[in-house]
């Protein structure tokens, strides 16, 4: 079923919508099952950005839905591709990677502020990310954007989630993101959501997230499906981009048509 239309709208000009009641309490069960499959078995790009010895652990990992085939399931099919299909406006919706990201009880480490393009080895404006809670998600560790800030028509050097330092001091065509008081002054929204709901985003939508320390938090656990449309063409950055995808016959300027990347919703 389509998207209303009023969603799409405010993704359009926010970069950010919540999405209520898209993922059934099955599908839900199904990425929980993954992210336990993925957490036994980690993939060679996953992080633990908890210090050893401290309370708490925050585990991120992606591009393991060839894998893992409930991230498979729930990503290249049904509702989740259809509402990126739906919210991109675009004819095709191509998977880029699922990417999974836990907070246990008691974690001090934040999500800190970033938008995800300067990461990504992908250009274009065509893309979301729908972040899928499995646990219910309260105000006080609830992801936080910048509303807007996808059209700011600017770049922002990333930060490293273990040490929130900037990748680089300067960097052609990327911008050092503004300090904290500043991005205050923007107008934010909080994303508290139920279970079922999700969280669209564009990849340059300016976006953090609390730690559980000090919330009523045990366990907060999301796959953030990640898609690119029509205009996406492979990239190279002024980093090793995350995730580190080599070119695999692709050169910068190209579409993705490749097997890691498949179209899974089109219109
Ligand atoms: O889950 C989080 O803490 C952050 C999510 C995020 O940054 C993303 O999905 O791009």
């Amino acid at each position: 079923m389509a998207l209303d239309p009023s969603l799409v709208a405010t993704y359009k000009r926010d970069g950010v919508v919540v999405l209520h009641n898209l993922v059934s309490s099955e599908a839900l069960e199904q990425l929980r099952q993954g992210v336990e499959a993925n957490m036994k078995s980690p993939g060679p790009w996953a992080n633990e950005y908890t210090p050893a010895g401290a309370s708490g652990r925050f585990f991120d990992d992606y591009v393991n839905w060839q894998r893992i085939p409930q991230f498979e399931q729930i990503g290249n099919t049904g509702s989740v591709a259809q509402a990126a299909l739906d919210l991109m406006a675009t004819k095709t919706a191509r998977m880029f990677h699922e990417h999974v990201l836990v907070k246990e009880a008691q974690t001090r480490e934040v999500t800190p502020w970033h938008h995800d393009d300067p990461y990504y080895g992908v250009d274009g404006m065509d893309n979301v990310s729908i972040w899928i809670p499995l646990d219910p998600i309260p105000e006080s560790v609830a992801l936080r954007f910048i509303v807007g800030s996808h059209l700011w028509n600017k770049r922002f050097i990333p930060r490293r989630f273990a040490d929130q330092s900037a990748y680089v001091d300067q960097a052609k065509d990327f911008v050092t993101l503004p300090d904290q008081s500043e991005l205050d002054a923007f107008p934010s929204i909080t994303c508290p959501v139920n279970l079922g709901d999700a969280v669209a985003f564009h990849y340059r939508t300016l976006h953090a997230a609390p730690g559980t320390l000090g919330t009523e938090v045990d366990l907060r656990r999301a796959v953030s499906f990640r898609y690119v449309g029509d205009d996406a063409v492979f990239a190279s950055r002024p980093w090793r981009t995350s995730p580190p995808l080599d070119g695999n016959g692709l050169s910068f300027g190209d579409q993705l048509n490749d097997p890691r990347f498949p179209i899974v919703a089109t219109r």
